[in-house]
């Protein structure tokens, strides 16, 4: 069936409306990284680079790292973004441009986001890293998609009853890609952790500063959270949307976190830049 103009939009020279991409300029690995300038320190890294691009806040290289071609993109702040980035990415991996029809070999992509997060537990210092091995979804994106078997009810339903406030809607939770996940898994600086993802940085992750929250415990208890010996260990802004999409799109995803802020200490990194630019270089040669 063909896929109407309205809902697939190419720009006039035939690329996917907001990544601005054609297929042939991303790699089957996809690095995501939130700030538009940490493109080009993963890059850096690299040997050569082939293709660059942006539009917005996306902003893309392509190139070769040992050997290895990695796709880098921006997807700015948010799960709203992360809605755009991963659907136009499946476009350019498994819909027909041209014909704007499904194509019937679908391929899968791996997607790993590089990032910053907030610990919510003492014992995840800043300075650490975390690998998620399950996002838990306060954003909603996903209740929008036919999703249901791919998440985890059971630890849905535990969070939503031990935060018990009907006015948030039941988080999904969704887990990472095990055989990426056990790629980072014995490594003695990265955490395996389970993480939290919201809508904003300030009240949806409790920060207060001028008004107050309409639910002045809600850090307290996903730190206090515990179901059969599992715990939120961090909270960020994208992992959710990326694992939700990537299950459901048939790609496989792992979201890396760089602890720069731990809320249970109130503790801010003083090398926030060395410690991301330690997890790339960690991650690129995992990723070899
Ligand atoms: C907030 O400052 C941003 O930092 C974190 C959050 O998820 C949010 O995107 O990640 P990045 O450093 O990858 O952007």
């Amino acid at each position: 069936m063909k896929i109407k103009e309205s809902e697939l939009i190419l720009n006039p020279d035939g690329s996917v409306y907001h990544l601005q991409l054609h297929p042939e300029n991303i790699a089957e690995t996809i690095i995501t990284v939130g700030d538009p300038d940490r493109v080009s320190t993963v890059t850096n890294f690299f040997e050569s680079i082939e293709f660059s691009t942006q539009k917005r806040e996306f902003h893309t290289q392509t190139g070769y790292y040992k050997n290895k071609r990695i796709t880098v993109i921006s997807t700015g702040i948010g799960t709203d973004n992360i809605d755009i980035v991963l659907n136009e990415l499946d476009a350019l991996a498994n819909i027909d441009l041209k014909t704007r029809t499904v194509k019937n070999e679908l391929s899968s992509l791996d997607i790993i986001r590089i990032g910053t997060s907030g610990s919510l537990q003492e014992n995840i210092p800043v300075d650490s890293f975390v690998a998620s091995k399950k996002a838990v979804g306060f954003d909603s994106l996903l209740h929008y998609y036919k999703s249901e078997k791919f998440q985890d009810n059971e630890f849905s339903s535990a969070i939503h009853n031990h935060l018990s406030n009907e006015r948030l809607a039941k988080p999904y939770v969704i887990n990472s890609d095990d055989n990426l996940f056990d790629l980072f898994s014995n490594n003695e600086k990265i955490h395996a952790g389970i993480t939290a993802t919201n809508v904003g940085f300030y009240a949806p992750q409790g920060r207060v500063l001028r008004v107050k929250l309409s639910d002045e415990k809600f850090v307290d208890k996903l730190q206090s959270f515990n179901y059969q010996n599992q715990q939120i260990t961090n909270l960020e802004m994208e992992t959710s949307g990326i694992y939700g999409l990537s299950k459901i799109f048939g790609h496989r995803a792992l979201s890396l976190n760089a602890i720069i802020a731990n809320r249970a200490t109130g503790e801010f990194s003083k090398k926030g830049k060395e410690l991301i630019e330690e997890l790339i270089e960690l991650t690129l040669n995992k990723l070899v």
